[in-house]
């Protein structure tokens, strides 16, 4: 299997992150891409490389050219308000909830900011864009990778995506990977993909993105958002609206849920994937299912991850992985590699 390893994402180090009412150090780290890379290569996937650039039309094709512009130069605007900010990440204070204008575009640098985002948990930093944008073009390989034929492929990168919209960032994401890259499969000539984010978050960022298309078709397992982050999306009564009715699946578990009832809304979601058609399979691969993530609620154990990738593979499916979260930073290694191991095994 190819993997396309993003090799500026330890650009992006967050210091701190808003988390119930304080500023604790961040989760989302360089060590978790570290651990990974690890564990690929002592298993012997050798496939791994980089990715070549790629231009910001890539990006446009699912993110605001507004937005890319505010990421893109986020870091030197936070910089040039105070020199001393170069000492500390940027977050945001401030953000236009309804009945404020969303149309207009504030000079002040932290309006922006909250314009641009739905949480104060996701800090950007002197090398944000350079990680994420690389990320997207590891997404990108990735697609084009299956688009010629592959059977699978894993970007592995970070920051992760799949909350990040077409005009904001949240979550710890900023530019969504699992979107970019199928879009960019629709571009190269497929035309049905199915997206599947098996995150314990609900990947709202996704799900808003192709909400009225009928031609990407997106399925959640996850935390129940009414208990769980990200709270405002992923109930199961949204179903797609317009060209992309019933193109929308979600599936919220409750906190504590174990691998046999989790695995059974797997399967679900992965017959209505079958059913829809899709050419190819993008999964927005999270690990903090996992029963010992720090921030999550689910009970997978290390093997379940083995089952996991064959069920994937049973879908018969071209298939992307792209890594998402998973904050248990020293089993996260084995745990996404035994989901790409049971894939690979069983896929043959
Ligand atoms: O999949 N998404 C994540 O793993 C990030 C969840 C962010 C939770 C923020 C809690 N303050
Ligand atoms: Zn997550």
């Amino acid at each position: 299997m190819k993997v396309f390893y993003n090799d500026a994402h330890a650009q992006h180090h967050g210091r701190h992150e808003m988390f119930r009412g304080e500023l604790v150090p961040c989760f989302e780290i360089p060590a978790r891409a570290g651990y990974v890379l690890q564990e690929l290569r002592s298993r012997g996937f050798g496939d791994i490389a980089s990715a070549p650039p790629v231009p910001r039309s890539a990006f446009e094709r699912v993110h605001a050219p507004r937005y890319l512009d505010f990421l893109e130069h986020a870091w030197d605007e936070w910089v040039a308000l105070d020199p001393k900010n170069a000492e500390r990440d940027a977050l945001p204070s401030y953000w236009p909830i309804r009945t404020f204008r969303s149309d207009v575009l504030p000079a002040s640098f932290p309006a922006r900011m909250g314009l641009f985002s739905f949480d104060a948990g996701s800090p950007i930093t002197a090398g944000t864009w350079k990680a994420a944008s690389q990320g997207g073009a590891c997404a990108i390989a990735g697609a084009q990778a299956l688009a010629q034929g592959g059977r699978a492929a894993f970007v592995l990168s970070r920051p992760p995506g799949h909350h990040a919209g077409h005009d904001f960032f949240g979550g710890y994401c900023f530019i969504n990977n699992a979107a970019v890259a199928a879009q960019r499969l629709r571009d190269d000539g497929l035309r049905k993909v199915a997206i599947l984010d098996i995150d314990y978050h609900h990947g709202n960022g996704t799900q808003a993105i192709f909400h009225e298309r009928g031609d990407v078709f997106f399925a959640s397992v996850h935390g129940d958002p009414h208990t769980e982050y990200p709270y405002y999306l992923g109930y199961a009564d949204e179903r797609g609206t317009g060209a992309g009715l019933d193109c929308n699946l979600n599936l919220p578990l409750p906190r504590g849920t174990d691998f046999e009832h989790w695995r059974a809304a797997m399967g679900q979601a992965l017959a209505r994937i079958r059913a829809f058609g899709a050419e190819a399979l993008v999964v927005s691969l999270g690990l903090d299912t996992f029963e010992a993530d720090p921030i999550s609620g689910f009970r997978l154990r290390s093997t379940d991850y083995l089952r996991v990738g064959e069920d994937l593979a049973a879908a018969g499916l071209p298939t992307l992985f792209v890594f998402e979260g998973g904050y248990a930073v020293a089993e996260v290694g084995v745990n996404a590699a035994n989901v790409l191991e049971g894939f690979a095994q069983k896929a043959g």
